[in-house]
């Protein structure tokens, strides 16, 4: 099988080296290395997804593959293949999890009953592979968006047909979810939003969506599901408005059905930028909202509209990030699933080792230097310091809710001169760039 080859063979396992400058080594990753406490590999929990690792051949909307990952196979053997690859590749690296659609791991039938028994002849075949290596999925998704009969979206279809079947496929993934000991289900909207309201019952499809969801959620719950739903928002592409357009959006939607303590969030870096935020914001959402589950590691180019999932390189985006993880608590059923693809022209097997590579490496940097932003102290001293006056007198009042609009008009009446003082913006970008940049490993 040709996806993961031997050419990086000679090299066993990749691992971290001191000093280390080859390139098929970790620079930063050290997966046993403490901090904060935890490995390493406990704080980042990495994952391979299966869709842009195992399967994506370099397809774009103006030219065909430039990668071959089927090693001249087909059928059945194909996946098998693929499965002995991944996993191959997962420990060559030291990835402990995976993320996969239905239909990555498995062909799909002509009716739903045919493509549940493939995904149970694969679920087995995967499970043997886990039992083997210890390996097991972060989260399983269903893919209910490349299909024809998906068009118009799958819980939000006009079709009710369409509708049944993506309940089908949902039932099919949470059972392999609970076989495999994933504790993560992921909902992408794919093409769950509009094209155009002029054909769009938008009140109808929201029902549906959430009537979909609890579905989901009752049935995950009584068959033994004891893991994350997670919704992972996403503004546009492939739809022109998405349902779960960002983290704000989704957290009303959870509550407003009643979904809010089973569904948590899974913020990918480039729908964060698609939306117009930083990816910084995304998590903060998340997070103040009791809602920060997992995350896609990847980037966009801020340059191009679209989800260009390339591997997340910038050392800044991934500090921010580990910055929000370390105060959000850390992953609990989550972790960093690069959701990322090496470039089209990056086309060779060595290429896709050494985006993950560089990722892996990215993130552990961000991990320290999160880290160090911590212990030095000043970025989060100034934001105490910032808010001091609601630590007492009229602003604990305020904070205890004692105060009320009365209260504080008289209260304000005779105030003077009265300014919040200076942000300081500068400054403390200045500080974390000397965090960032001050050489310390
Ligand atoms: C697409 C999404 C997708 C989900 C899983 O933009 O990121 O890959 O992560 O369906
Ligand atoms: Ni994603
Ligand atoms: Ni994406």
């Amino acid at each position: 099988m040709a996806i993961i080859t031997d050419s990086i063979e000679k090299n066993g396992e990749i691992s971290f080296r001191e000093g280390g400058s080859e390139p098929f080594e970790f620079h930063y990753y050290d997966k046993d290395r403490v901090i904060g406490g935890k490995t390493m590999g406990n704080q980042l929990r990495f994952a391979m997804s299966w869709w842009h690792t195992v399967n994506a051949s370099g397809a774009d909307m103006f030219g065909g593959d430039t990668m071959d990952k089927t090693g001249g196979l087909s059928g059945m053997e194909k996946y098998r293949a693929k499965a002995d690859s991944a996993f191959g590749f997962m420990k060559k690296l030291g990835i402990d999890y995976y993320c996969f659609h239905d239909v990555d791991v498995a062909p799909e039938g002509e009716t739903l009953e045919e493509s549940v028994k493939y995904l149970n002849e694969m679920t087995d075949y995967l499970l043997a592979k886990q039992n083997e290596t210890g390996i097991k999925p972060l989260w399983v998704t269903a893919n209910m968006f490349g299909d024809k009969k998906f068009m118009a979206g799958a819980a939000t279809s006009p079709s009710a047909d369409v509708y049944a079947i993506a309940a089908g496929k949902v039932k099919a993934g949470i059972d392999a979810a609970v076989k495999l000991g994933s504790a993560g289900y992921v909902f992408w909207g794919g093409r769950e939003g509009y094209d155009t309201l002029l054909n769009t019952d938008m009140s109808l499809e929201l029902d549906n969506l959430g009537r979909f969801m609890t579905m989901a959620r009752d049935y995950a719950r009584k068959v033994g599901f004891k893991g994350d739903f997670y919704i992972e928002p996403k503004p546009k592409e492939p739809t022109k408005h998405q349902y779960d357009f960002d983290a704000a959006t989704c957290a009303n939607f959870l509550r407003r059905y009643g979904l809010e303590n089973d569904f948590k969030l899974n913020i990918e870096a480039n729908h964060a930028t698609l939306a117009g935020h930083t990816f910084q914001h995304e998590l903060r959402v998340a997070a103040v909202n009791g809602m920060f589950g997992s995350i896609d590691a990847n980037q966009g180019d801020l340059l191009l509209g679209w989800d260009t999932d390339q591997f997340p390189t910038n050392v800044y985006d991934t500090t921010l990030c580990m910055y929000e993880v370390i105060k959000a608590g850390g992953f609990v059923n989550g972790g960093l699933n690069f959701d990322a693809k090496a470039r089209r022209q990056s086309n060779t097997i060595e290429d896709i080792v050494l985006s993950y590579i560089a990722g892996m490496d990215a993130f552990a940097l961000g991990l320290i230097k999160a880290y160090e932003m911590i212990e030095d102290g000043r970025i989060e001293k100034f934001i105490e310091e910032r808010y001091a006056s609601y630590r007492d007198g009229i602003g604990r009042r305020i904070v205890e809710g004692k105060e009320t609009l009365e209260s504080l008009a008289a209260y304000a009446a005779g105030l003077r001169n009265v300014t919040p003082g200076s942000g300081r913006q500068e400054y403390l970008e200045t500080v974390f760039n000397e965090i960032l940049f001050s050489g310390k490993k």
